[in-house]
């Protein structure tokens, strides 16, 4: 089966609230939220995809030091197996401005439960929790 590598990012703000996005129409899994980011261009390093996917999709610019692994998702859909290291972020440049028309949330880690996520974003909720409360 096919593998394919993606890097989601958690933000988290000062008052430990996490930033979730709604995937736009026309994309696969419309609709749903998660955590963004997005695929690794050929030879690209996770973090530095990372920090470009935030910059494409939020307008903020972050510093790989201030990208911290937390955990990894591991999901098998029908065409391909996605592995996703989920990075913690809590300081970056600029302000959150969605740039491809998604909606955006600020949430508490135990709310994350209450949104519909790709199945792959689900799991890392309770980390996400561990860490936040
Ligand atoms: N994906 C799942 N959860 C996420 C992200 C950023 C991506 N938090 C899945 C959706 C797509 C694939 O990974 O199947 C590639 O993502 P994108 O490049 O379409 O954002
Ligand atoms: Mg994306």
């Amino acid at each position: 089966m096919k593998l394919l590598l993606v890097v989601a990012a958690a933000l988290v703000d000062a008052d430990n609230r996490v930033l979730i996005a709604q995937r736009p129409e026309g994309k696969q899994l419309a609709g749903l939220w998660e955590f963004p980011g997005g695929k690794l261009d050929p030879g690209e390093r996770p973090e530095d995809a990372l920090i470009r996917e935030l910059n494409e999709e939020l307008g903020i610019t972050v510093k790989a030091p201030c990208l911290a692994p937390l955990t990894f998702a591991s999901h098998a859909y029908e065409e391909f197996h996605l592995l996703m290291p989920l990075y913690v972020c809590r300081r970056w440049e600029g302000f959150v401005a969605p740039a491809e028309g998604q909606a955006i949330r600020w949430t508490r880690a135990r709310d994350l439960r209450n949104f519909d996520m790709p199945p792959a974003d689900a799991p890392l909720i309770a980390p996400l929790i561990d860490l936040l409360g």
